[in-house]
């Protein structure tokens, strides 16, 4: 059984789910590691297997004293199968069936529909290991690169974490999936990763901390919803995935901050207020680069109006935001949502029903938690002193899915022709030549204590060790 299990680091996965007595599931497992392991050498960090990387590992799952810091190779990382402790009350929380008993089993009408979810959820994981396997030879300092890898190795972990449940409960089907969860490709046109924004390079660090700071925070979003599961073992392993993903919103959120502060000061520095003139980013592109990437994480959370998503609460498959803590009507029946559609070739707000808005439900609070990045960003540059200040696009923004993709919209949301977006993309987007350029300053710093000229030095060091700290053995 899944539930209350002791913590067993001794085996060949270490785990808290009871693998020794479960000999069927652990031999599927441990049949699939050494397929995940060729994975992570041919699609995992280049070219850094050999060194000690001061990463740390899973060891408990209480609160406060599960992570151990140490050397470790990132090939010997100890990938584990941990959930959270199991809940006193295991209630469903949302939807139909609110205030039952959740389930330790799948039950067969929604196998398919959770399948699909936990492979959606379980191929981010390995494709954002795909989107950065490059990142290292570029690195700002020995404290990024680090972070770089301990994001990698826990996002392997997140693979893991969802493999185990296909294995687990989904029989010969799971372990198909878990197979092909190895040999699809981010960005292969054969055989891309499953979500669009994982099939998007990201190949320097600006992007990396966009990354980490917009799409792992879409992730943070989703494993809450799923976290609110009628399916325990599901609800239990986003619990837990969510204590490691704060770790990677830490570094996403402070790594641009970082930057943001070095633009600004570059930007008060120079002469003729010009960042790029002194070697570093420009506040501009910052934006191109937040306006890129928001706009693709804000796909990620599906259609505006989903009957996908409606169903899939109603089942109590997935729950809302802290469901418990902030409803009180837990079934979502009578509710509407007003939201604003393209009708016409003009915006209109409509309601809908709120079952079918949950997707909108949850990006709202997602956008909410970006608005507050953005605010502190922009009292660090008001701070600096420079006039300029970051902003979020709006949500109709350069969208590939639901109802504005196909329409044209400025970043303030407002419609435009296509014409209009043709002339003025390359002033809202990244261009070809600010990749080149963010290419040309981004050299490797590979001296401990040292930091590249276009970002700022973290206001302290990680696992107890100061800024000088060998966070990478060379
Ligand atoms: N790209 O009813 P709709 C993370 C598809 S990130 C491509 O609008 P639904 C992480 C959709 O699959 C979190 N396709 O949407 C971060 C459907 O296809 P079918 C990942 C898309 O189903 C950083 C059709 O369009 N977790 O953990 O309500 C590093 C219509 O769908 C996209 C999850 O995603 C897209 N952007 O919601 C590492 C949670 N959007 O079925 C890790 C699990 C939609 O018609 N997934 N489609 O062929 C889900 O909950 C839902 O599947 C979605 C979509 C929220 C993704
Ligand atoms: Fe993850
Ligand atoms: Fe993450």
């Amino acid at each position: 059984m899944p539930q209350a299990c002791a913590v067993d680091l001794n085996d060949q996965i270490p785990n808290n789910v009871g693998l020794a007595d479960d000999p069927k599931v652990r031999r599927a497992l441990l049949h699939w590691q050494p397929k995940y392991l060729e994975w992570w050498q041919e699609m995992g960090p280049t070219d850094f297997a050999p060194n000690d990387i001061y990463l740390r590992t899973a060891v408990s799952v209480d609160s406060g004293g599960w992570a151990n810091y140490d050397y470790v190779r990132m090939p010997d990382y100890r990938w584990g199968i941990f959930l959270s402790p199991q809940r006193r009350e295991s209630l469903i929380r949302a939807g139909d069936l609110a205030g039952q008993r959740a389930w330790n089993a799948v039950p067969g009408e929604y196998r398919t529909a959770l399948r699909r979810l936990i492979v959606t959820q379980a191929d981010t994981e390995p494709a954002s290991v795909e989107q950065q396997r490059m990142l290292g030879h570029t690195a700002p300092s020995l404290y990024d690169l680090r972070n770089l890898f301990q994001v990698n190795v826990e996002e392997g972990r997140h693979l893991w974490a969802m493999v185990y449940l296909l294995h687990k409960f989904f029989g010969r089907d799971g372990r198909d999936e878990g197979d092909m969860l190895l040999e699809r490709r981010s960005g292969d046109p054969d055989k891309p990763r499953i979500l669009g924004t994982f099939n998007q390079p990201c190949d320097n660090w600006l992007s990396f901390f966009c990354f980490t700071m917009f799409v792992d925070r879409d992730g943070k979003y989703q494993l809450a919803a799923l976290k609110e599961s009628a399916f325990e073992p599901l609800a239990r392993s986003c619990e837990f995935m969510l204590t490691e993903e704060a770790f990677h919103l830490f570094v996403g959120e402070t790594g641009l901050c970082r930057i943001i502060r070095r633009s600004a000061e570059l930007t008060k520095l120079d002469p003729n207020g010009d960042a790029r003139a002194q070697g570093g980013i420009d506040l501009p592109l910052i934006q191109r680069a937040i306006n890129y990437w928001f706009s693709f994480c804000l796909d990620l959370f599906g259609g505006e109006i989903s009957s996908n998503a409606a169903e899939v609460f109603a089942n109590g498959l997935k729950g809302r935001f802290k469901e418990d803590q902030r409803y009180s009507d837990h079934r979502a029946l009578d509710g509407v949502y007003a939201l604003t559609t393209v009708d016409n070739g003009r915006l209109q707000t409509r309601e809908v029903p709120l079952r079918n808005a949950m997707n909108e439900v949850l990006r709202d609070e997602y956008i909410r938690d970006c608005t507050r990045a953005l605010n502190k960003w922009n009292r660090v540059l008001a701070k600096t002193g420079v006039d300029f200040r970051l902003s979020l696009p709006s949500r109709r923004f350069h969208r590939h899915h639901g109802i504005y993709a196909g329409h044209s919209f400025n970043p303030a949301g407002e419609l435009i022709d296509p014409d209009t977006w043709n002339l003025m993309h390359t002033h809202w987007l990244p261009t070809p030549q600010d990749q080149a350029y963010l290419h040309e300053i981004m050299q490797p710093v590979y001296e401990p204590g040292k930091f590249a000229n276009w970002i700022s030095p973290p206001s302290r060091g990680l696992g107890g060790q100061p800024l000088e700290f060998a966070y990478v053995r060379m």
